[in-house]
């Protein structure tokens, strides 16, 4: 089984390692976690979705182009054995989505050894590169969970003190209450939009050295990060209060739909109305040519969302798959009717 040990004494002897990682605040700040302590190699976000050979493509195409020593993987959900025996160099793939089998790769996943263990990506990596915890922080957050926060808490206790009073700290509590969250969400926001922007942010945030050059705008660059949020900030609350006026009074069942063909705002959406309505199962649609995208949360214990999804998807042509908890689907927007009433039945 590799080891943490493993994957650092490999990242430090590597002279030119490519980090391909997934374009969420997870996937970034993991890359970013082991770019600054390593301060080697070169990084390619991945925003390709649907068809693996378009992703296998990409790899292979980049791996040529930056020629490296070694490729890691992180954050991505998807990968199979193919792309593994195509890249003939060392490998690593730190992930914490469903085990896969695979060989051939140095392939650290918590579930491995714990099914149950799903902590963040960027958690793992923070333990690899141990700096630059405020980071690392932002990352685990964003992906629900409160792995570092009383870490955190220690260090940054003026970002989170107004809810140190709560008895049961929930990760949406942090996400939405305090200063951390609102790091997390300037985070998220910098990496939407056009590629272009979105790699310049992230070779902003490369250089960002604490959290206050963000927050209270004290440097270029996190004054630079902070305005660059600011311009979906608008346009997604206003996409949340129409998805919340719409929902009011609702049952079991939250589901708001959306048309955007540019920027996708659906996990944020989903997220932020699983906190607003808790103990609801939640669906956010996104319209997106014949398409939609569908996001869903719930926080109910005995609403297994994968099972869920199957089961829609032996009735009606979809995708998808995800967490427990958190999952995502596609489907063809002709079915869309056919869908809701299905999850109506499902979750019932
Ligand atoms: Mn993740």
């Amino acid at each position: 089984m590799t080891t943490l040990m493993k994957i650092r004494e490999l990242l430090e002897k590597s002279i030119n390692p490519l980090y391909f990682y997934d374009d969420d605040p997870d996937g970034v700040v993991s890359y970013l976690l082991l770019k600054r302590k390593f301060g080697k190699g070169n990084g390619v976000i991945i925003r390709v979705r649907g068809s693996h050979l378009n992703e296998e493509e990409l790899y292979l195409k980049k791996i040529n182009e930056f020629n490296p020593d070694v490729v890691v993987f992180l954050d991505k959900p998807t990968l199979n054995q193919d792309v593994f025996d195509k890249i003939d160099v060392t490998k690593i793939w730190i992930d914490h989505h469903e085990v896969a089998k695979v060989k051939g790769v140095h392939y650290y996943n918590p579930r491995i050894r714990n099914k149950k263990d799903n902590r963040p990506t960027s958690y793992i990596c923070y333990r690899i590169a141990r700096q630059d915890m405020w980071l690392a922080a932002a990352g685990v957050t964003a992906d629900w969970s409160l792995a570092l926060f009383s870490e955190f808490k220690k260090k940054y206790p003026g970002f989170v003190d107004n809810i140190s009073l709560l008895k049961n700290i929930k990760p949406d509590d942090v996400l939405y209450k305090t200063k951390l969250g609102e790091l997390v969400r300037i985070i998220s926001f910098v990496l939407k939009g056009k590629t272009l922007d979105v790699k310049k942010n992230i070779d902003t945030l490369s250089k960002i050295r604490d959290p206050f050059e963000i927050l209270e705008k004290k440097t270029d660059h996190g004054k630079r990060l902070f305005e660059s949020a600011e311009k979906f900030q608008k346009k997604y609350s206003d996409l949340f209060k129409k998805a919340v006026n719409e929902n009011k009074g609702s049952k079991r069942l939250v589901v708001f739909t959306y048309l955007a063909n540019d920027v996708s705002f659906t996990p944020n959406l989903a997220n932020e109305l699983l906190h607003r309505f808790p103990g609801k199962i939640i669906a956010v649609c996104r319209i997106k040519d014949e398409q939609i995208r569908i996001s869903l949360r719930s926080s109910i214990g005995d609403v297994e969302l994968p099972r869920i999804i199957d089961k829609i998807c032996n009735e009606i042509k979809c995708t998808g798959g995800g967490h427990e908890h958190a999952a995502a689907m596609e489907i063809h927007k002709d079915d869309f009717d056919r869908f809701t009433k299905l999850l109506r039945k499902y979750v019932s």
